[in-house]
């Protein structure tokens, strides 16, 4: 018999601590990077000389020069009715799912009475311009371009640019046909093609133009930036964070899946290695506390990995460190080892899955069921795919139309509001020693606010 492809990490009888647990969990090492030295300098050039400089590095590092780095409205009307109509119908239904999940996400402004005349309510703003970052290369994901854009618009977000790096084989330089159609099925006509660090400086600098066809102004600043990209683009968009909104920095995919005794291998296999084969360093975990589904799993994936498309990359993934079957006594230690490992998905193959969902605290999204499989939400559920990696699930959320808003709160209190806390409000400020914060309420009461005696 061929050997297991996937490590086995056997919990049983062991009564972790909750930092021995978190070590147990696999992960993948990520190395340092260099990138930061190469990053800055195009930061720098995009800057100062603007769309010339994104020419530049379009040649430079998508080898094409591209002379309308504003693709036109009307190459994302033709890519549309290009478009494979089965795709077309697929990318249309994705919309509207997730367009009816974003509906109902939006934030309602409230208000809390303290007191006659003592307010605090609080409004939901969206963020004016937003710039989305779309990866070119091997990895084209129009879905992601819907789970960004989608909730962004839902939100409010006055204006939405998009920018994807140019492709040397089109004689344009227009980005990939599948990203622009999706472009004008989501009524996004502010398309760039400009990629990697180039583009997040673009949208960070805001670019000027240099040509005719670009006007004075190429692309104006935006105030957040989203979207997934590789190293370089990752880099620069955390050094520019310190003066534009970001996304989270994601890490490599992961699944985590709980499954006991009576869960499908054959379902569970088909899991694993959908998420293996997004990357070599995608982890995939299965926590059961059943050893006959273990087994069971292993042989599947015996027979399935040869025989799907990716199958090299697949194995290097679930043999890899960050994957593993990890055996439980029972359900709630596999619940308490997905806890600690916080998947970015997370799916529930268990007889009650109800009850496991509830105790569940930290995973990126929950896939409850045998038929509520992550390709589902990659693609169509409705929910968003962005999710947080890495273990930030511990403590941040998916995308959605909160990244998009600012809760910002009002202070309402009127006259008899303020006087009931006018002493107070003093007392405060004067054992902070700020005694000028007292002063300003009290010069509402008093004829003398620095006349103690008379307060
Ligand atoms: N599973 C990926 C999203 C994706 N899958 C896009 C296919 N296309 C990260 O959540
Ligand atoms: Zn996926």
């Amino acid at each position: 018999m061929s050997e297991n492809i996937m490590r086995i990490i056997d919990l049983r009888g062991k009564n972790l601590t909750r930092a021995e647990l978190l070590d147990a969990m696999p992960r993948a090492e990520m190395g340092t990077s260099e990138a930061t030295d190469l990053v800055r300098p195009i930061l720098d050039d995009v800057k100062a000389r603007g769309a010339a400089a994104l020419r530049d590095f379009g040649e430079k590092f998508d080898g094409v020069r591209v002379e309308n780095l504003r693709v036109p409205v009307e190459a994302m009307r033709q890519a549309l009715e290009e478009l494979d109509p089965e795709v077309r119908s697929a990318i249309e239904e994705s919309v509207k799912r997730s367009r009816a999940v974003a509906a109902s996400q939006v934030p309602h402004d409230f208000h809390t009475d303290l007191a006659p005349g003592a307010r605090v309510a609080e409004r939901w703003i969206p963020v004016q311009r937003v710039g989305l970052y779309v990866p070119g290369g091997k990895a084209v994901y129009p879905s992601s371009v819907i789970m960004n854009a989608v909730p962004a618009q839902a939100a409010g977000v006055e204006s939405l640019a998009i920018a994807t790096p140019p492709s040397k084989d089109d004689p344009q330089g227009l980005p990939n046909k599948t990203i622009l159609a999706t472009c004008a099925i989501l009524g996004v006509d502010e398309v760039y093609a400009v990629g990697g660090a180039q583009a997040i400086a673009m949208f960070a600098y805001g670019a000027k133009g240099s040509e005719p066809q670009d006007g004075d102004v190429l692309c104006d600043p935006v105030d957040k930036i989203t979207g997934p990209g590789n190293i370089f683009v990752a880099t620069a968009k955390s050094l520019v964070s310190a003066f534009v909104g970001i996304d989270a920095v994601a890490g490599p995919t992961e699944i985590g899946i709980i499954a006991d005794a009576q869960a499908n291998p054959k379902f569970l296999a088909a899991d694993l290695i959908g998420q293996a084969e997004h990357d070599e360093l995608a982890g995939s975990v299965l926590f059961t506390d059943s050893t006959d589904i273990a087994d069971a799993v292993q042989a599947e994936l015996l027979e399935r990995v040869p025989r799907t498309k990716h199958a090299e990359r697949v194995r290097t993934s679930l043999s890899g460190r960050q994957s593993a079957i990890v055996l439980t006594d029972g359900l709630d230690q596999s619940i308490d080892a997905a806890n600690a490992y916080a998947a970015e998905h997370l799916e529930i193959q268990t007889v009650d899955a109800d009850a496991v969902v509830g105790r569940v605290r930290n995973a990126g999204a929950i896939f409850r069921g045998p038929y509520s499989p992550v390709p589902l939400g990659d693609y169509m559920s409705g929910s968003n795919h962005v999710l947080p990696t890495g273990g930030t699930a511990r403590f941040a959320a998916g995308l959605g139309v909160h990244t998009f808003m600012k809760p910002v709160e009002v202070i309402e209190y009127d006259e008899q509001g303020l006087k009931e806390l006018a002493a107070r409000v003093n007392a405060f400020a004067v054992s902070e020693d700020l005694p000028g914060h007292g002063e300003c309420v009290l010069t509402r009461f008093v004829d003398d606010p620095y006349d103690k005696a008379t307060l």
